[in-house]
């Protein structure tokens, strides 16, 4: 069959913060499959595969069309043979022989299931694969088995929070937080962030940012907020972890590192009539406090995509000789800290073009 021109002609960036990603993806039957082989990656510690992996299924979110031959992706960054063999696969066959064999694997299909309990990582899901364990039915029988607070909360309310949220969720739970920190502190400013403030329809979590307009006044508020949603008789589950911040540290190299904000992460009780279903539901909330100047580097840190910031970091390290995390921006040939009020700062700083939350789908 005839070929379509080369998307390549677009000029595509090895860099996400160089490309705009909106929630349309066309090459959905592509990127499912580079995603699925990345987790196996992940499983297996193979972090150069898996780093391959993800940055090809993040290119191929970018492009305005769907790819129909080998030939279209001629030119595209970060389309290693591994990803063009796969891909062949899927535009010969309509499916991937490689990724099947992934999905059949005993290994594979345990891991993916373990970690999908809220506090299970890949390393607890790989102790419990090696005594044997294959089913989360299992894992409860085995006495043997020490569970911590949060993984409890994982399996008590497995059914709810492994269900995606949906954007009318988001923002049901929004009003009720907003409303709690309102009560609290009339002047707090509460933002969704994450995968929603992205534009995503459904999420595996709802994320937010509180803080107040005036430096150190966040300080306490976040726990009374837990106590007030506590007393509400909402708060299922909550983990807090105090602030951290030592700013005499510069930037972080290491991404997955967390961040040294005060924060919680919570499992909500949304009630019937404030969403579609007919029932109650436990949700997945994540709720971050950072002083007020750190707002913008934490609301940038915490809207996502995780590929998206996982490039904004090494852009600013490659192409810039800065270093960016969650907490701040240091110029290392300068020497010094560049402050920020917004985003916008923060890209202007980088010498990028700004890039709306909605584009940054990565
Ligand atoms: P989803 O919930 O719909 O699955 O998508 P998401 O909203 O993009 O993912 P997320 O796991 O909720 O993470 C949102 C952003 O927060 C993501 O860009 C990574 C960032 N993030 C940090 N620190 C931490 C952290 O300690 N834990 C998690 N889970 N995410 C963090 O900056
Ligand atoms: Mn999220
Ligand atoms: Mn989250």
């Amino acid at each position: 069959t005839e070929c379509s021109p080369p998307t390549a002609d677009a000029n595509v960036s090895q860099y996400a913060c160089l490309r705009r990603t909106t929630t349309e993806n066309h090459n959905k039957i592509f990127t499912d499959v580079l995603e699925e082989l990345a987790e196996n990656s992940e499983f297996n510690e193979s972090k150069g595969p898996c780093l391959a992996f993800r940055r090809a299924a993040s290119v191929l979110k970018s492009l305005p069309s769907a790819v129909h031959c080998l030939g279209a992706i001629q030119g595209l960054p970060c389309l290693g043979e591994h990803t063009k063999a796969v891909m062949e696969e899927i535009l010969i066959f309509g499916r991937s022989f490689k990724v099947e064999e992934v999905q059949s694997d005993e290994r594979y299909q345990a891991l993916k299931l373990f970690t999908s309990v809220f506090g299970v990582g890949p390393k607890t899901a790989e102790k419990w694969y090696r005594r044997g364990l294959r089913s989360l039915k299992e894992i409860l029988a085995e006495p043997n088995i020490q569970l911590n607070r949060m993984q409890r909360a994982g399996f008590l309310y497995y059914r709810d929070i492994s269900k995606a949220v949906s954007k009318t969720e988001a923002k049901a739970l929004r009003s009720i937080i907003e409303e709690t920190a309102h009560w609290i502190a009339p002047d707090s400013i509460l933002a969704l962030t994450g995968g929603f403030r992205r534009g995503k329809e459904y999420g595996h979590d709802v994320d937010f940012l509180l803080t107040m307009p005036e430096m150190g006044k966040e300080e306490g508020l976040l726990l009374r907020v837990i106590d007030r949603l506590r007393d509400q008789g909402i708060l299922l589950y909550c983990e807090h972890q105090g602030s951290t911040v030592d700013m005499s540290k510069l930037p972080s190299r290491r991404f997955e590192a967390m961040d040294h904000f005060e924060k919680c992460f919570l499992i909500l009780r949304l009630e019937e009539g404030q969403m579609e279903r007919d029932e109650g539901l436990a949700v997945r909330v994540d709720l971050v406090a950072p002083p007020v100047d750190r707002y913008a580097f934490a609301l940038l840190g915490w809207t996502g995509s995780r590929q998206f910031e996982r490039d904004l970091r090494r852009f600013a390290r490659k192409e810039r000789g800065m270093c960016l995390d969650n907490h701040a921006l240091y110029d290392k040939t300068k020497k010094l800290f560049l402050p920020a009020t917004s985003e916008e700062d923060i890209f202007a700083h980088l010498g990028l073009e700004y890039v709306e939350p909605w584009q940054r789908n990565a």
